[in-house]
């Protein structure tokens, strides 16, 4: 059964260099691979080394870091690029040719069957090296799918380890994505990889219907970073798990989760996005009167993840008009105060008074707790 057997494939600093303020240095490159490597990541996907001179040096390092993660690099189907891999010490290659009607046109104008010979050559090259292969239809989705199926069958034939499936354009619906990755599951032997852009918002929810429609590698990145708005990210696609098992993300080092997103926001020049699963500093902080009451009294009311999992704590948030009496008196209990419910029902209606008036802030309404003790 799909969800079993799945690795996670990052792809910061390939896709994610892609991304419109991100641009690595050699060390910044080293330490995000060393931060991916901690959390646990099964691969880590550099830029290729034809693209620049110190792409091609910072893969030879990090290759020969002795990483737990398997070092693969994203090529264009060529003979030149394989084999520039291959001696940067590559342990995988992942090929790339664009399949779909728009993008052959704009970009190399081949036919399938040109796809198909070209893909020959430079997978027995890769053959006779221990790395290894993986082969993606650029604009998977946008390819119609009998002629899909015939470039995956043949590149099986030929002994790729993986096929991949991109939504390179992020146009792709779960819905689609879980029936075209179950037509490629019934048809090729090998694994299955996943990427799928975020253009339309369902990046994480495309690759969860890979997963489960028989994909066994899913690309992600730091925050989601890459190409426009970016594909799925490491910590979405850990959250989207979690909530169905946690024993499905075990084998993560979870609590190192926000720091990596962290430090990747730092070096990209942007603020970790409020809306991000499990980093975003408002993922479990809790406003409404409704809310906070039945959070405080059984966390698992209003939150499908446990922050403590990843390193994180709940907050309640008091100093607002929403307030409810049950939060006023949690949080005169960490003051060390004791609230009757009287009392806090009488500070709840003092702060939502002044909350009508102008914003608060927590001194205030702490002033107004400690008024208010018996
Ligand atoms: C791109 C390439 C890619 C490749 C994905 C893959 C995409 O930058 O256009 O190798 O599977 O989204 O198609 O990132
Ligand atoms: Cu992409």
């Amino acid at each position: 059964m799909p969800l079993e057997r799945f690795f996670l494939l990052d792809t910061t600093l390939r896709e994610g260099e892609q991304f419109a303020t991100a641009r690595f240095t050699s060390a910044q490159r080293l330490a995000v691979a060393e931060a991916l490597d901690a959390v646990g990541v099964e691969y880590i996907e550099l830029t290729s080394p034809a693209a620049s001179p110190q792409s091609a040096r910072d893969l030879e390092t990090i290759a020969g870091r002795g990483l737990r993660a398997r070092v693969v690099t994203h090529v264009r189907c060529h003979p030149d690029d394989a084999r520039l891999a291959v001696e940067c010490g590559a342990q995988g290659v992942n090929l790339l040719y664009a399949t779909s009607e728009p993008l052959r046109r704009a970009s190399h104008g081949r036919d399938l069957d040109q796809i198909i010979a070209e893909a020959e050559v430079v997978i027995g090259y890769l053959r006779q090296h221990n790395v290894e292969i993986r082969f993606s239809a650029e604009d998977t989705f946008r390819t119609d799918l009998p002629a899909l199926l015939r470039v995956y069958q043949a590149v099986a034939a030929m002994g790729v380890h993986r096929i991949g499936l991109a939504d390179t354009v992020g146009i792709a619906t779960p819905r689609q994505v879980y029936d075209v990755v179950a037509r490629v599951r019934a048809a090729v032997g090998c694994d299955i990889e996943f990427h799928g852009h975020n253009d339309a918002g369902c990046a994480i929810a495309n690759a969860f219907c890979a997963l489960e429609a028989g994909a066994t590698h899913i690309d992600v990145t730091v925050l989601g970073i890459g190409e426009r708005n970016g594909i799925a990210s490491l910590s979405g696609m850990i959250a989207r798990l979690a909530t169905l098992d946690p024993s499905l993300v075990a084998r993560y080092d979870l609590e190192r989760l926000p720091d990596l997103d962290r430090m990747v926001a730092d070096l990209v020049g942007v603020p970790v996005p409020f809306d991000a699963p499990i980093s975003s500093p408002f993922a479990f902080h809790h406003k409404a009167g409704l809310h906070t009451k039945a959070v405080l009294r059984d966390p698992r009311s209003y939150e499908v993840l446990d922050p403590a999992l990843f390193g994180r704590n709940r907050t309640v948030a008091v100093a607002h008009r929403l307030v409810g009496w049950h939060a006023v008196a949690e949080r005169a209990r960490e003051l060390g105060i004791y609230l009757s419910e009287t009392a806090a029902r009488q500070a709840a209606a003092r702060i939502k008074a002044l909350g009508d008036e102008h914003e608060l802030d927590s001194t205030t309404v702490d002033e107004i707790l400690y008024e208010f003790a018996e």
